[in-house]
């Protein structure tokens, strides 16, 4: 099957750089929507699956986990929804005869972006020992390949089995159930290198790691402080809940290093408002933070709470709240009291004033939410930072009342709930008990290795196997070069994958890719339709399925892969019917209404009309099941990052036209660059004061601690309105700069957003022979 396009062009060689825009998700959003959808799908095919997306009936849309609302719109999905969309259901296969035709060497040259365009992997294929091709073979020889290597360890914990967020509540828990039954706690997924500093630092405070709030909140709010978050590219349906928001009377705050433009203007492409151009002025206040600066922001802030109530006392803390529900009240305050202006300006690159209005704003209203992404997440002292958004809330008891409460704002579309089906390294011992009561078996109770660490494990030779379900984690991963070297470490690596992608091409000695239906796909067993379950960021399961026929006859369901595997490696090692589970999804979710807390029942009221929100003890109830029963108060010592003279600090980001490591097109419309990847963003003032000029080309070197020198060569500068002394280039090419030691305190994910670095005058890249384009 082929596709009318242009040729791919994955070099930079037309890039143009323009100004950034102001506004986003108007019109041109939705001219940009449907064409980008047709030309993937045509119009029948793109019309049947986006009338389907978010529908109580239809498919949970795979670009985000930003919640429904109640009511649902005809075209409840966003530009970039309909991209990944697109992206997936285009009905382009790989042929049989693409892996005799490319090596995995020559596979290996190709950009992400070309990986992406070749279409849906349609068999499953293995590249034995000592050869460079992959070869399709059947499914049954490809679960006996995994079992016999399997079975070839010295012990379970010499394989890691990674997730990425996109996999059903149904597959995870199937695939976490397969793991500890396997007898390893290795499963390393996603959010370690996402949310994981938001889930510790939560999990501490108030005892659970998830947002505080519904969807019907944000209406309800007088203060919304958008932190560390892009939502006009990476959650752009969360634009339509501000300004739902903004009409009801709330103030909105934008915290950023870069003046984002869907935190500026919002044009709603579905109200004659936006549609005339006009559009919602969103922030109120803008504050144009330095990268990492939010820690001292935070205490700043709560300093000048503190403050105001000793001027006029009992008139701003919640003094009830902070009693009856709080610990570590004194000791927080007492802290505070040394805090230093001048640390914080340093930090923060903000004026006092900035931060007055900030503080004045917090304690006029009744009601505030703060939310936050990767901007918070990716940062050495991101625990202790999220941890300070905690503090700031409780003083005024911003928590389980309407209106109000933190709200970490998930990525992709299941991460969540594939954390709450048990994906995780290191679930607590109630779940592990309440598996084994269910199951049978002893599960292991050693913790297992995280992202970082599975690659330390591969990389020192102690991991030999690597599984994943899903995702690009060679790409997703900071430190590249050591990724890849790792991976190529191992002795199988095995991927479960809709679309071909860089961990396709770097690999094991023995390597396969088995070929799964995504989201867009009905998923038939034995001829009966079984639909899957999602959780969104605000903690609401609904149900999934997808309206288009598989893209071919062979490829499998995740639930079926699992399954398969499971019953391959562990013959009747355990006692779970995996083939009766695979024909009947019900049976799933009855294991997990016994297993997991809040899914009693699941069956039923999955079918109901909303689905259902699962139970939160501090936005329910303030009930706070930490180690102490209340909301802690915690201490945390300010440290900034100190970047030497002439260096600049880095974070690493997503453009528009990508997903994560999915590249849609070599455009970023909102920040004004298009065809093009390979760039540098730089203040103005950086640039003039380091001696170089926009346009012109840099070798970027990260100066790590390890003292290595990793490079990133021939970036264009692009002067261009960030925070001083900061950059920004796009994640995944920038990933070769962020040292793999590199990670948040206590989170040990990486620290993708904060990387010190040094320019080095470059040549122009020369485009003679374009890197990687044809097909
Ligand atoms: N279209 C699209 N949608 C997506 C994704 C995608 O790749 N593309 N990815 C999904 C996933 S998995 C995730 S996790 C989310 C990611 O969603 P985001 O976190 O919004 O994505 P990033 O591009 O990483 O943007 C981080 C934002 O934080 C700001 N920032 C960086 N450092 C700091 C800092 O120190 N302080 C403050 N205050 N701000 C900072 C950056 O300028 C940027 O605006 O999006 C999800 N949705
Ligand atoms: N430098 C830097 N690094 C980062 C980040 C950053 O901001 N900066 N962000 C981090 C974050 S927030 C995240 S979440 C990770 C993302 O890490 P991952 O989740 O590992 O990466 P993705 O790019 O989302 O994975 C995309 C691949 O998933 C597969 N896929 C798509 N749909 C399906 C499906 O339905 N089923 C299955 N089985 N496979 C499917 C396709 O093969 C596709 O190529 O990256 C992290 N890495
Ligand atoms: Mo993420």
């Amino acid at each position: 099957m082929g596709r009318k396009k242009e040729p791919l062009e994955d070099s930079d060689v037309g890039l143009s750089v323009g100004p950034p825009k102001r506004s986003a998700a108007g019109l041109p959003s939705l001219s940009e929507t449907l064409p980008h959808a047709m030309a993937y799908m045509g119009p029948s095919r793109a019309w049947k699956t986006l009338k389907a997306v978010n529908q109580k009936d239809g498919f949970d849309c795979m670009s985000c986990a930003w919640p429904d609302p109640p009511e649902r719109k005809a075209a409840e999905f966003c530009e970039n929804g309909a991209k990944a969309i697109g992206w997936e259901a285009e009905p382009l296969r790989i042929p049989s005869q693409f892996w005799a035709d490319n090596t995995v060497q020559s596979l290996g040259q190709r950009s992400e972006y070309w990986l992406g365009q070749q279409g849906r992997l349609v068999e499953p294929v293995y590249k034995a020992a000592g050869s460079d091709h992959y070869v399709p073979i059947g499914w049954d020889q490809a679960f006996g390949i995994i079992a016999q290597e399997l079975h070839a360890l010295d012990t379970p914990d010499e394989a890691t089995f990674y997730t990425s967020g996109r996999t059903s509540n149904e597959a995870a828990f199937l695939y976490q159930l397969f793991v500890r039954a396997f007898g390893t706690n290795n499963l390393p997924d996603c959010s370690n290198m996402c949310h994981e500093s938001t889930g510790v630092a939560m999990g501490e405070t108030i005892g659970v790691g998830k947002s505080a709030i519904t969807y019907a909140d944000f209406a309800k709010s007088d203060l919304i402080i958008i932190m560390g978050q892009n939502p006009g590219t990476c959650h752009p349906r969360m634009l339509t809940a501000l300004e739902e928001a903004k009409r009801a009377g709330a103030d909105i705050v934008a915290i950023n290093p870069l003046p984002e433009a869907g935190l500026i203007n919002f044009r709603n492409p579905q109200s004659p408002r936006g549609l005339l151009g006009k559009g919602t002025d969103l922030a109120d206040q803008f504050l144009q933070i330095r990268l990492a600066g939010d820690m001292a922001l935070l205490q700043a802030v709560s300093k000048r709470v503190l403050d105001a109530e000793s001027a006029a006392p009992g008139t701003v803390l919640d003094r009830t709240f902070i009693d009856e529900h709080c610990q570590g009240f004194v000791g927080f305050a007492a802290h505070l009291a040394t805090l230093a202006e001048r640390d914080v300006l340093a930090a923060t690159g903000l004026a006092s004033s900035e931060i007055d209005e900030l503080a004045q704003r917090y304690f006029r209203a009744d009601r505030v939410i703060i939310t936050w992404a990767m901007g918070i997440t990716q940062h050495k002292k991101a625990v202790a930072t999220i941890k300070e958004i905690i503090n700031l809330l409780l003083l005024r008891g911003n928590i389980g009342k309407p209106g109000a409460g933190p709200s970490p704002i998930r990525g992709h579309s299941n991460v969540q709930g594939d954390r709450t089906m048990g994906i995780w390294e290191k679930m607590p011992p109630r779940f592990l008990d309440a598996l084994q009561d269910e199951f049978g078996f002893d599960p292991p109770r050693k913790p297992g290795l995280d992202a970082v660490d599975s690659i330390r494990g591969m990389r020192d030779g102690r991991i030999k196997v690597l599984v994943a379900l899903g995702g690009n984690l060679v790409h997703a991963i900071s430190d590249t070069g050591v990724a890849e070297d790792a991976v190529r470490r191992t002795r199988l690596s095995v991927q479960i994958s809709t679309k071909l992608n860089r961990s396709h091409v770097v690999v094991g000695e023995q390597a396969l890719i088995l070929p799964t239906l995504g989201r867009t796909e009905k998923d038939l067993q034995r001829g009966v339709e079984q639909f899957v379950t999602v959780e969104d960021t605000v903690c609401a399961v609904h149900r999934s399925a997808g309206p288009l026929e598989p893209i071919a006859k062979d490829v499998l369901s995740e639930v079926a892969i699992v399954t398969r595997m499971a019953q391959a490696v562990l013959g009747h090692k355990v006692p779970v019917d995996w083939a009766g589970l695979r024909f009947d999804y019900d049976a799933i979710r009855d294991h997990i209404s016994r297993v997991v807390p809040g899914f009693e029942g699941f069956n039923t009221r999955i079918r109901g009309k909303d689905g259902f929100v699962l139970p939160h003890g501090p936005r329910d109830s303030r009930t706070f099941p930490t180690a102490t029963g209340k909301a802690m108060f915690t201490v945390n010592q300010l440290e900034t990052i100190g970047v030497p003279a002439g260096r600049l600090l880095l974070q690493t980001i997503r453009s528009h036209d990508q997903f994560n490591t999915t590249t849609y097109s070599m455009n970023d419309r909102y920040r004004g660059i298009k065809k093009g990847r390979m760039v540098l963003l730089v203040s103005p003032e950086d640039l003039a004061g380091l001696g170089f000029e926009d346009g012109g080309y840099v070798d970027v070197h990260s100066e790590a601690e390890d003292g290595k020198d990793r490079v990133l060569r021939q970036l264009r500068l692009v002067s261009y309105p960030t925070a001083r002394g900061c950059a920004a280039a796009y994640y995944p090419e920038a990933n070769v700069l962020v040292p793999l030691d590199s990670t948040a305190e206590d989170s040990n994910t990486p620290a993708s957003k904060s990387v010190v670095i040094r320019l080095e005058p470059a040549d122009a890249p020369d485009f003679g022979t374009p890197a990687g384009s044809g097909r």
